[in-house]
């Protein structure tokens, strides 16, 4: 329910959500895997990293008794422990055998689809060019895949430039699955350019609702005076979905909740837009949209780009 406003006498404020939007399956599946996990094995139970890049998340779940941590030496022998869906190196679930830790893993089966795409061209004998973000959880899960100075990382079309390979030499590349689609494309179409045979996934692995998410804002952008995108600062998906409204040439901002909204932002606005990251929980959407019906009267209109049906199964142990 929107809330009521003050006749302020101008017209209302046009807001579009675009859909898809939130939520994706990965999503969906980590945080269930901790829900569950609490209810067979009681709370407290353990997460290493944030589940997903959302606070509101983390805060239900360790309200409801999950206990974070970022490594696991930080949790105690006996309790289980979930990791998160951005995907951990090798040497996280050797560690949690050698303890004899309950673990359930909680990496979207897309990261871990790369995952072991970066083994088997190591098997093949290629060394991999890894595109992604420095320093990202995803990005250290990978390389994690392999043995040190089997990956080589690049974030830029510079970064390709730098590469002293020989043009001859066996590489293959692999990519984050949450970067930008348009960023991406040039970085690997240089990449081919200076390797001829270097050897890649057929789509680069940007996963479905990464591209579903731009795609639905790249919609609503152009008519938009201003985006909001609702998303946390270190959630990667989320900062491309401000770039994306932002190269759209509109003004964007990435917020974590409606109290974020400064009421100033809709001086001049008549059209603003409404995305949220595919960490960000539907119920801020709507928080959002009703902040801004505090302001002005608002009309909402969703626009429709893609239908996403995509489940994921639960792991073997938490199904009866
Ligand atoms: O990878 P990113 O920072 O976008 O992660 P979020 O915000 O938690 O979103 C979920 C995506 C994911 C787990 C990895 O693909
Ligand atoms: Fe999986 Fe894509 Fe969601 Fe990441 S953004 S959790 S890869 S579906």
């Amino acid at each position: 329910m929107n809330a009521p406003f003050q006749n302020s006498g101008k017209p209302p404020l046009q807001v579009l959500i675009a859909a898809p939007r939130g939520f994706c399956a990965g999503v969906d599946r980590a945080i269930e895997i901790v829900e569950r996990a609490l209810e067979r094995y009681g709370a407290p139970v353990y997460v290493r990293h944030e589940i997903v890049h959302n606070r509101y998340v983390v805060d239900e779940l360790k309200a409801k008794g999950a206990v974070f941590v970022e490594e696991l030496d930080q949790v105690p022998d006996g309790v289980p422990v979930v990791f998160s869906a951005h995907g951990v190196p090798k040497s996280v679930p050797a560690e949690a055998e050698n303890r004899g830790l309950d673990y359930l893993d909680a990496t979207c089966p897309l990261v871990s689809k790369v995952h072991r795409q970066a083994e088997r061209q190591i098997e093949a004998g290629r060394h991999i060019v890894f595109i992604g973000h420095k320093g990202h959880p995803e990005v250290i899960g990978t390389f994690g895949q392999v043995s040190e100075g089997g990956m080589t990382l690049v974030e830029t079309l510079a970064d390709v430039a730098a590469l002293d390979f020989p043009a001859d030499a066996r590489l293959a590349f692999l990519t984050q699955t949450t970067l930008s689609v348009d960023d991406t494309a040039a970085i690997v179409a240089a990449l081919r350019a200076r390797f001829p045979q270097i050897v890649g996934p057929k789509a680069e692995d940007i996963c479905y609702a990464t591209s579903n998410r731009q795609a639905a804002v790249k919609r609503i952008a152009p008519e938009c005076d201003l985006v909001l995108v609702i998303g946390a600062p270190n959630s990667s998906n989320s900062l491309r979905l401000v770039e994306v409204a932002e190269r759209c040439g509109t003004e964007a901002r990435l917020i974590q909740r409606g109290s974020d909204i400064d009421p100033a932002w809709l001086d001049g606005v008549g059209t603003i837009g409404v995305t949220a990251g595919a960490s960000a929980p539907e119920a801020l959407v709507r928080e959002v949209v009703d902040r801004l019906a505090e302001w002005r009267a608002v009309e909402e209109h969703t626009l429709v780009t893609a239908e996403e049906k995509m489940i994921f199964k639960l792991p073997r142990q938490l199904v009866d």
